[in-house]
């Protein structure tokens, strides 16, 4: 894609401001989309679709759609500009939220919020506000119509089935990489009998479905430039029905490690109890009456959960010839897998402890 692609590609949107001499570039951290900022007068987000992850991207856009459009309209009833709190679609000219070029590529362009997005986090009180910004998020979609949502991909985070998933990337071993594997496979798989607790209190009712985000890492969080106040959450591609706890335990797998999802020097990297407080504080301040005894039970289980299950992604993934995941050497993916499982351990060791803190911190706030 040459910069004279993109530049004739962004003729096709209904683009109000003038950016015939806007600078565009490769920007930000994401692992799925080609995401690059066009940096005129005003600035706009212009992306390339994965569209080998998400195979109906006309029902992505519409669903970033209604979402973005319902949170606008809360953030509006309640006298503030959305446009600054929320990002938007920006439409193509003939009126589709998305273009697809002639050989098929979906590409979109989403307006920029003015604030900037952390790769990891440099002070927990960042998370305490990722935090409140995530339970309002919750709150102005309490009563979106969940059914209106499309199925993006479907048990996105059913971890026994990413489970089974690894197992038959281990038997296909398509990339002929399993021999160097075998002490992180034998990890994972120790992990069977414990990966069930969200999707069997889903079943039984103990834990309730509501419209999630499903991918709440903490680069997904933008943060103003000055005050580093978050503003609001961007990536609404996987927005789908969920449970909170995969919300939780997935802005924490990163949010509270004390270094980076692809840090080589597993030394380096550790589950940092103080922004796992101030994220549960930031969340139950917003969600105390809201939140079930059981989700509230398996919050520090749902960290576990939601790190491994990415561990297992990143595995699986790497066994499979890196065929999912942008990378950017060979060895990223079992570095990531690597860095993951080191924080499974972690967690796994202060268990009894961060139950302890999510008592204590709901008991503060009765
Ligand atoms: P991916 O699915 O690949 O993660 P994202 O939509 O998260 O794609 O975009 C990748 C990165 O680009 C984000 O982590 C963030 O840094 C930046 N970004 C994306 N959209 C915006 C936006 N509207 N305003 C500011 N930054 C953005
Ligand atoms: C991907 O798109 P991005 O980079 O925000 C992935 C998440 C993983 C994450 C791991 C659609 O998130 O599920 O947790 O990488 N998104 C998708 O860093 O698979
Ligand atoms: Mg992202």
């Amino acid at each position: 894609m040459s910069e004279q692609y993109l530049r004739d590609l962004l003729s096709d949107f209904d683009i109000r401001s003038d950016i015939s001499n806007a600078k565009i570039y490769p920007y930000g951290g994401g692992h799925i989309n080609s995401t690059f900022l066009i940096e005129g007068n005003s600035k706009y987000i212009l992306q390339k679709i994965n569209t080998n992850v998400f195979k109906n991207p006309v029902e992505l856009m519409n669903n970033i759609v209604l979402v973005t459009s319902h949170i606008k309209k809360k953030i509006e009833e309640a006298g503030e500009d959305p446009e600054k709190k929320m990002t938007s679609v920006v439409k193509a000219k003939n009126g589709d939220n998305m273009i697809t070029d002639k050989n098929g590529d979906c590409y979109r362009v989403i307006t920029f919020v003015n604030a900037i997005s952390h790769e990891t986090i440099e002070h927990s009180s960042q998370l305490y506000r990722a935090a409140k910004t995530y339970g309002q998020f919750q709150k102005m979609l309490a009563d979106f119509p969940a059914e209106k949502l499309y199925e993006v991909i479907p048990h996105f985070h059913h971890t026994p089935n990413r489970f089974k998933n690894l197992e038959k990337a281990i038997s296909e071993n398509e990339s002929g990489r399993l021999d160097s594997v075998r002490d992180d496979i034998e990890f994972a798989l120790s992990y069977r009998d414990r990966i069930g607790e969200v999707v069997n209190g889903i079943s039984d009712g103990s834990i309730p479905l509501r419209v999630t985000h499903n991918d709440t890492k903490i680069n997904n969080f933008l943060f103003d430039r000055e005050t580093d106040e978050c503003i609001c959450m961007i990536d609404f591609d996987t927005v789908m029905s969920g449970s909170l706890l995969y919300d939780f335990g997935d802005a924490l797998r990163i949010g509270a490690s004390s270094a980076a999802e692809d840090e080589v020097d597993l030394d380096k990297v550790h589950f940092c109890v103080e922004p796992f407080e101030q994220f549960t504080r930031g969340l139950l301040e917003e969600l105390s009456g809201e939140i079930t005894p059981r989700e509230l039970e398996l919050l520090p289980y749902s960290a576990l959960l939601m790190t491994y299950e990415v561990g297992i992604r990143f595995l699986t993934d790497y066994l499979n010839g890196d065929i999912y995941f942008k990378t950017s050497y060979p060895e990223h993916n079992i570095v990531r897998a690597r860095n993951q499982f080191k924080l499974v351990r972690d967690i796994d060791a202060r268990m009894n402890d961060l139950n302890a803190l999510v008592k204590k911190i709901h008991n503060e706030l009765r």
